[in-house]
């Protein structure tokens, strides 16, 4: 058995799931973040290094490492990706304008530093609940924009969700993701 299964396995046993959560700042990690541990997301700031919360969901603990994303924190990414499970990359559907640049960071801090490799990624398009336009739409957009396909061959490896920190919004369905691809594993 070679160490990563054997990893792999002690964390099943564990019911451990970390998770690392990144994306440009203002993009609400954070948050998501407050939103899934229940707390007031009014006292949210700019997350200036990276913070640690745990959650149980579906009788796992989620580890979440929730990192800073104003530009001079970005060159830190590369840190954070040992003994990852998924990533959550945020998006702000608010700010259509820096989705080049967030794609861009996307690919050259993660894809292309192969850091996805036996991970699994997860888009998060927040902010939906300001969202005027239709949410299935929005989907469908910014799947045509971000290609996934092309960079990440693996469909089952990836998946993009509509969310909102603010109102919960898809939360749930983001969470029951994580732990159901976990136990099918
Ligand atoms: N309307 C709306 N605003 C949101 C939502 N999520 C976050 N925000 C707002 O977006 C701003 C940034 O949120 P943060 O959670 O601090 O963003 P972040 O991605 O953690 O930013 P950094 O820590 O700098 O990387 C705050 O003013 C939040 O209130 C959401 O779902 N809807
Ligand atoms: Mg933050």
């Amino acid at each position: 058995m070679g160490l990563l299964t054997i990893i792999k396995k002690q964390k099943e046993k564990d019911h451990e799931i970390r998770i690392l959560m990144l994306g440009l700042d203002n993009a609400g990690k954070t948050t998501i973040v407050t939103s899934v541990l229940g707390l007031p997301i009014s006292k949210v700031s700019p997350t200036m290094g990276f913070e640690i919360k745990t959650v149980n969901h579906g009788g796992y603990n989620l580890n979440i490492w929730d990192i800073g994303g104003q530009t001079t924190l970005r060159g830190f990414w590369g840190n954070y990706f040992d003994k990852t499970d998924v990533v959550l990359w945020v998006i702000d559907c608010l700010s259509m304008e820096r989705l080049d640049e967030s794609f861009a960071e996307l690919r050259q801090k993660v894809i292309e530093q192969d850091r996805l490799v036996g991970l699994k990624l997860l888009i998060l398009i927040n902010k939906v609940d300001l969202y005027e336009g239709g949410i299935s739409e929005l989907v469908l957009q910014i799947t045509a924009i971000l290609q996934l396909n092309e960079y990440v061959p693996d469909r089952s490896s990836w998946e993009i969700f509509p969310v909102s920190g603010k109102s919960g919004f898809g939360i749930e369905k983001v969470l029951d993701w994580i732990v159901e691809n976990e136990r099918n594993e």
